[in-house]
């Protein structure tokens, strides 16, 4: 009787540790070389040894981070925690998720709890003052907002008395109006890095204020036998990749009608570049030039991922109140030949939603954190069937059983989303029912990834895929105008 199982157990423990190590190396070494897919892949084995390491959850989760991951990254944080509560870092990555989620509140604790610990540590209290600073700003703008109801903006401009210097060379609207030549010009203009007079960005922001107030917010259109619309992804800023596609794809006109398909602020240091040339061609095309609203055409990522320090950094904080106001009425889904439904996020937490409940949202609003606005902004697609707690931490991830239940009562062949990066710049999924374009290659200057864009005709309305790489761009990187503590927290 030599059985020693103690002794076995034991140096079986010690043995899975020593595994875990080697796993999480790999991980750091993936993750050094920024395949974050890869990392999560090794972190998740190193813990399945070994779950008691707060290392591994707090490695993990900036991974998560890395990938837009907010609500994994936000429990592996927690997690990190509850294995060891002194673990200062772990404080930071929750901090830094609950950020990301816009949840300043929950992360000013955190900061509060390792300034506390460490009264010495600067980084700390630069991050804590930072967070301060957006929680009171946050409560002030509540403050005034429930005094009164909401003015626009644009009562306030008087663009007219608004003067053009004499040295200004750049491109003007033609009698108040946007033309082909003024698009021309413009996006010359841009791509010199020279700013659009003030004027004239007012001008196309009060003007396409107006023609997207009018939209459904469902929109319906009709391709006929002949035509052919091209629908684009994500474009997050990536002025240069954007010009490239109309290099590849042709300009947009009537003739050449186009859906951008939302996120096209944020992260990219060229988000103005990119939304005031879209609101042009709206301007100019407003039946065959359409946009959908992302999930980044609000206040709470705008402030995070950089738009609104761009705006105020190259015109002023006025202005980004109106951009505010104008993607408040970006239509949220568009829906073509009765067949084919577009969105930026995807589909819904609950059962039974109509087009008709789409059409009824009530969408001059910073979308909610629950409920159909929320989720054709927010959801993600997954290969199991029925719904999971989202990766994001809002919203939900739905399968292919619920895709194809929305569209058997909905009667339609399939949904074309955007929202997540893909190595390809597309993805069909879902049995082909459930098709991701994303529109941003090489995103982040980091992912590595393609870009594309799908041809619809009105003939057969089957997806045609054209793929695209990223072009170089001028020496700014992207996030350069994000908020600190989001710069910080991604690196
Ligand atoms: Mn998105």
């Amino acid at each position: 009787m030599t059985h020693k199982p103690e002794v076995v157990t034991e140096e079986k423990m010690a043995e899975a540790a020593n595994e875990a190590e080697l796993l999480k190396e790999k991980a750091n070494n993936y993750f050094k070389e920024k395949d974050y897919e890869n990392a999560i892949k090794f972190y998740s084995e190193a813990l399945e040894l070994n779950p008691s390491n707060a290392i591994y959850y707090s490695n993990r989760s900036l991974a998560y981070l890395r990938t837009e991951c907010y609500g994994y990254a936000l429990a592996d944080a927690t997690k990190a925690l509850e294995v060891d509560k002194n673990y200062i870092k772990g404080y930071y990555r929750r901090a830094t998720s609950n950020m990301a989620l816009g949840k300043f509140k929950a992360a000013l604790k955190d900061y509060e709890t390792v300034v506390r610990v460490r009264p010495n540590d600067k980084d700390a209290k630069m991050k804590y003052q930072e967070c301060n600073k957006i929680v009171k700003q946050k409560a002030f703008e509540r403050a005034i907002a429930s005094d009164e109801t909401k003015k626009s903006v644009v009562d306030s401009l008087d663009i007219e008395s608004m003067t053009i210097e004499d040295d200004y060379a750049g491109p003007k609207l033609e009698d108040g109006k946007v033309t082909v030549s003024f698009m021309t010009d413009m996006m010359e203009w841009f791509k010199e890095q020279k700013k659009l007079h003030r004027k004239c960005a007012y001008q196309i922001l009060v003007q396409v204020k107006d023609v997207l107030s009018k939209l459904p917010s469902l929109v319906e259109i009709t391709l006929k036998e002949t035509d052919k619309l091209t629908i684009c992804g994500d474009t997050h800023g990536q002025y240069y990749d954007l010009l490239n596609i109309f290099k590849l794809n042709g300009l947009p006109s009537d003739a050449n009608p186009y859906l951008f398909n939302g996120d096209f602020v944020d992260r990219g240091s060229f988000s103005l570049e990119v939304i005031l040339t879209l609101f042009g061609f709206k301007l100019l095309y407003p039946d065959n030039f359409h946009l959908l609203r992302g999930n980044h055409e609000t206040d709470n990522m705008n402030q995070m991922y950089g738009f609104e320090g761009e705006v105020k950094a190259k015109y002023t904080a006025q202005m980004f109140q109106l951009f505010s106001e104008v993607f408040q009425w970006l239509p949220l889904a568009q829906c073509i030949n009765s067949k084919v439904l577009v969105m930026h996020g995807g589909l819904f937490s609950e059962d039974g939603v109509t087009l008709d409940d789409i059409r009824k949202i009530d969408r001059n609003r910073q979308p909610p954190d629950s409920g159909p606005m929320c989720d054709l902004l927010w959801s993600d697609p997954q290969p199991q069937n029925g719904r999971s707690v989202s990766k994001r931490g809002v919203s939900c991830q739905f399968g292919p059983d619920v895709t194809e239940s929305f569209l058997e009562k909905n009667k339609l062949d399939y949904i074309i989303r955007s929202h997540e990066v893909k190595a390809e710049g597309y993805e069909v999924t879902h049995s082909g029912k459930c098709i991701t374009v994303f529109s941003a290659p090489n995103y982040c200057d980091q992912m590595g990834n393609k870009g594309a864009y799908i041809h619809l005709r009105g003939s057969d309305l089957k997806p045609e895929f054209h793929q695209f790489t990223a072009v170089p761009h001028p020496n700014v990187k992207p996030m350069a105008y994000a908020n600190t503590l989001m710069q910080l927290g991604m690196m």
